[in-house]
């Protein structure tokens, strides 16, 4: 027969155990992945943990503490796993929350049985942020130097010289622009761009859904009028990246809405490579982006080594560049050299 004092022990130890591995994610989520909303719910879950205990009409706190006896804890000496990566440490310690969730659910059935419901239903919750969580950690994207491979800026016969020369000085993602070619031979250059591209720059592809999952690209870029993120996040599965451009605030947060990975905003300065563009933003709104969404933000349009800096300044997680890295005449050296602002900018921060 089971005391009551060694349910409360039981409890105590995998209350600890749980809210501790749950702010082991939340640092995670917050520190490395920078995921506002997402820090949000792993610390409302850890809240929820101790409040599902304090619902339970005559629960003993005190039992709960006296009931604490670390010290002569059997499973204290057990050896720890190794960690080689952040998802390693992030799925080691869902693995660690899941059970002291089970094993709460199941003693705090012999309290009461609403307890053991409650807990079931945040072992629930903690399995979809698990989800959220690991998709975040597939798709960590960075977008500090965004390269827009526009093919109306590229020589033909350098195509291939050119793409490496641009991954190799230092772009982060690279989109493949092509505004003019009908579907089969747009794919086949898509093709060819996704032979050169190699983790972990991310490669993706301007407009079509059906071209980016055609080719294997790491995801699609979407203006406002192009399919809309809700549909394509439906087609493409949660695994790839989709991007969408926006205008304005609104827009941004709509976008988010839908599932966007990424915005990006602009065009922050003229720029005569979109021939449909939108009149300039204002740049102040890049901070405003920043604020109210959680996904990364990428500013467009217009952007040389010349004003990145300012551009960064206002909170963007990158810059996405056609024509100063396409239409100069050296465009590794261009690369370079935009890369090396973003990263001592970067390092002063
Ligand atoms: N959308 C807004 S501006 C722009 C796009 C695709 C083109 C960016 O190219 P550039 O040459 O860096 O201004
Ligand atoms: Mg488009």
């Amino acid at each position: 027969m089971t005391t009551d004092r060694e349910v409360y022990r039981i409890l105590d130890v995998n209350l600890n155990r749980a809210s501790e591995g749950l702010r082991v994610i939340e640092d995670g989520v917050r520190f490395v992945l920078n995921e506002r909303r997402l820090t949000h719910e792993v610390r409302e879950i850890r809240h929820c943990l101790t409040r599902k205990l304090g619902e339970i009409p005559g629960l003993d706190w005190g039992k709960l503490l006296a009931a604490r006896e670390a010290g002569e804890d059997v499973g204290k000496k057990l050896g720890e796993e190794e960690r080689e990566s952040l998802k390693d440490l992030i799925r080691a310690n869902f693995r660690r929350v899941q059970e002291a969730q089970r094993s709460l659910e199941e003693f705090g059935k012999l309290l009461s049985p609403a307890l053991g419901q409650n807990f079931k239903e945040l072992r629930f919750k903690i399995y979809s942020l698990e989800k959220k969580v690991k998709m975040k950690l597939r798709k960590k994207i960075d977008l500090s130097l965004y390269a827009i491979a526009d093919t109306s800026l590229i020589p033909k016969e350098s195509f291939e010289e050119n793409i490496e020369e641009v991954l190799t000085g230092g772009a982060t993602i690279i989109q493949l622009r092509e505004k003019s070619l009908p579907p089969s031979p747009f794919l086949e250059t898509a093709l060819r761009m996704r032979k050169l591209v190699r983790p972990p720059i991310l490669f993706i592809v301007n407009d079509r859904v059906d071209i980016a999952m055609g080719c294997r690209a790491d995801g699609v870029h979407l203006g406002q009028e192009d399919f809309p993120a809700i549909a394509a996040r439906r087609v493409m599965g949660e695994g790839m990246i989709i991007g969408v451009s926006t205008h304005s605030l609104k827009e941004a947060k709509m976008a988010e809405k839908e599932g966007a990975d990424y915005v990006a905003i602009g065009p922050v300065f003229p720029t005569s490579t979109k021939l449909d563009s939108h009149r300039p933003v204002r740049t102040g709104i890049i901070r405003k982006i920043k604020e109210e969404l959680s996904i990364p933000v990428v500013a467009i349009g217009g952007i040389t080594a010349d004003n990145v800096e300012e551009v960064l300044k206002r909170g963007a997680d990158g810059v996405a560049v056609g024509s100063a890295i396409f239409g100069q005449e050296d465009v590794g050296v261009a690369t370079r050299r935009l890369s090396h602002k973003i990263r001592s900018f970067k390092k002063k921060k």
